[in-house]
């Protein structure tokens, strides 16, 4: 069968290119495998949506959207249905996992995959018959107002990751998967050549504010990371690496075996986690292995909007891992979110002290979004959320205006905190860089 995967224009990002797009390209490394011939049209660079660059025929095509990028789905499906009526048009990714049922009744899309993707792609392709198929929700019945939708039973997670083949970077020419921008990041100069590299699938936690299917914890083997590493570098000359794993480092004594494993092989890479997942020890193993920043989800340095947001972490924790971190030797970037439930100038100016006081070599603030999937979407009265907007366009977390109210601030203040949060950042910076 002949297959085209979809990435939509991602025109929030500054470097939209700067990520290896891996589930897309895990996705199409085991169709090849099956023997089907599969091409990816890269539309994350484009300003908009550009159909040209699709291929003139493929027997299914396949998009990959965030929330964010539903709308660009939505329109790739129109445009399909439309030039390639016999083709098979399905969606994947975060939204339609979450938003399964909405997404086929708003659409032209014919089938909705959940979750992960690998197998379940390569018995769509195979032609099963799709009532089969675990992990997918499809159209049935007579086309209009009849038509009804189906789910199928969940498919089970991989617990065997190492037989899923490494991702096919070879894909897409060379400057969408290996980047510049990538180590150290844009804004804060050019770097080596560097990829994204994902070592094991899932988080157990459940942040409020967080869109994640994956709950279970799986594992690649360290000797199948080292050698998809080893790939890298001899295919690719590539010896830098942002780890994107959910939070880096949960399973201890793995995670230690890893890092021993990549003192050898004289690489760098850089990786996120939760506060509470590091301590001394695991940080200085970091280091030794070629770790040079670590990166943690702060979001707050307010301990009742935390435990509100179920974060199941304290700032003194988060205060001690920075601490122990640039101990380590490690460069420190902290993620920040504002307009969280909760929130008020009182929360607003602890984050600025906290900053003060614990110096982060770098961040990025993120506007909440209650994302499709999360709990906060699901049951916003529980966190004393009104959410005002459900225009999906809107749901990027650069997005400089909050899409919500809560029960202690206005939407206007909210935005005012964000604006205030950002210009006391920059200055904290303008300050350093001086
Ligand atoms: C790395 C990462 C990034 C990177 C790279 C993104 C990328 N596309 O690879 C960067 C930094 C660019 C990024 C940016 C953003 N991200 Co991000 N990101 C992640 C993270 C941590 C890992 C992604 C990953 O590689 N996963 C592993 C692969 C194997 O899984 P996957 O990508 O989901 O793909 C599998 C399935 O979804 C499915 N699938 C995917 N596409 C398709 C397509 C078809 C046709 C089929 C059949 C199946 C299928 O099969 C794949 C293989 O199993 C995820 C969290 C997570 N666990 O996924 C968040 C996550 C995807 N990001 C999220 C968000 C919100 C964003 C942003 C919108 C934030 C912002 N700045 O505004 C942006 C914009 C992204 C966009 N393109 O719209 C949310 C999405 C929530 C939602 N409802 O949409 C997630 C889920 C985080 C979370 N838990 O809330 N992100
Ligand atoms: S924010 Fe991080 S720790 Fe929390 S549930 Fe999501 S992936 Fe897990």
């Amino acid at each position: 069968m002949k297959i085209d995967l979809i990435l939509p224009p991602n025109p929030i990002l500054q470097s939209p290119l700067m990520e290896a797009p891996l589930g897309v390209l895990y996705l199409a490394a085991a169709l090849r495998k099956d023997g089907h011939t599969v091409t990816v049209t890269d539309m994350r660079a484009e300003p908009d949506l550009n159909m040209a660059l699709l291929p003139d025929h493929a027997d299914m095509y396949g998009v990959s959207a965030t929330t964010g990028e539903y709308h660009y789905a939505k329109e790739i499906a129109v445009h399909l249905k439309k030039n390639h009526p016999k083709s098979l048009i399905v969606i994947g990714g975060p939204h339609a996992t979450f938003e399964w049922k909405s997404t086929l009744q708003d659409t032209a899309f014919d089938v909705a995959v959940l979750g992960e993707g690998e197998l379940t792609t390569c018995e769509l392709a195979s032609g099963a018959e799709l009532a089969k198929i675990k992990g997918i929700a499809f159209k049935t019945g007579n086309k209009g107002k009849s038509q009804e939708i189906s789910k199928t039973a969940p498919r089970p997670l991989m617990e065997d990751l190492d037989s899923f083949p490494f991702p096919a970077r070879d894909i897409l020419p060379y400057d969408h998967v290996f980047t510049s921008d990538l180590y150290y990041g844009a804004r804060y100069g050019h770097g080596e050549i560097a990829t994204s590299l994902i070592t094991e699938r899932g988080c157990p936690c459940h942040c409020s504010y967080c869109a994640n299917w994956d709950r279970k914890l799986r594992f690649r083997s360290v000797e199948n990371v080292v050698d998809e590493i080893k790939h890298l570098d001899e295919v690719y000359k590539c010896k830098r690496f942002r780890i994107v794993d959910d939070e880096w480092g949960m399973g201890r004594p793995r995670s230690m075996k890893l890092l021993d494993a990549l003192q050898g092989l004289d690489i760098h890479f850089r990786a996120h986690t939760r506060s509470d997942v590091v301590d001394l020890e695991l940080l200085k193993a970091m280091k030794r292995a070629g770790c040079d920043e670590i990166s943690f989800g702060v979001e707050t340095a307010d301990d009742a909007v935390l435990k509100l947001v179920n974060k199941h972490e304290t700032v003194e924790q988060h205060r001690a891992a920075i601490k122990m971190a640039k101990e380590a030797g490690l460069r420190v970037k902290t993620y920040f979110m504002v307009c969280l439930p909760g929130e008020t100038w009182e929360t607003i100016n602890k984050t600025k002290a906290f900053i003060e006081d614990t110096k982060p070599d770098k961040w990025t603030l993120s506007t909440f979004i209650p994302y499709p999937g999360s709990d906060i979407w699901a049951n916003p009265r529980k966190f004393g959320v009104k959410i005002l907007e459900k225009d999906f366009d809107k749901f990027w977390l650069f997005h400089d205006q909050s899409v919500i109210e809560t029960n202690v601030a206005s939407r206007e203040e909210l935005n005012q905190h964000r604006h205030n949060l950002w210009q006391f950042l920059s200055k904290y910076d303008a300050a350093r860089n001086r």
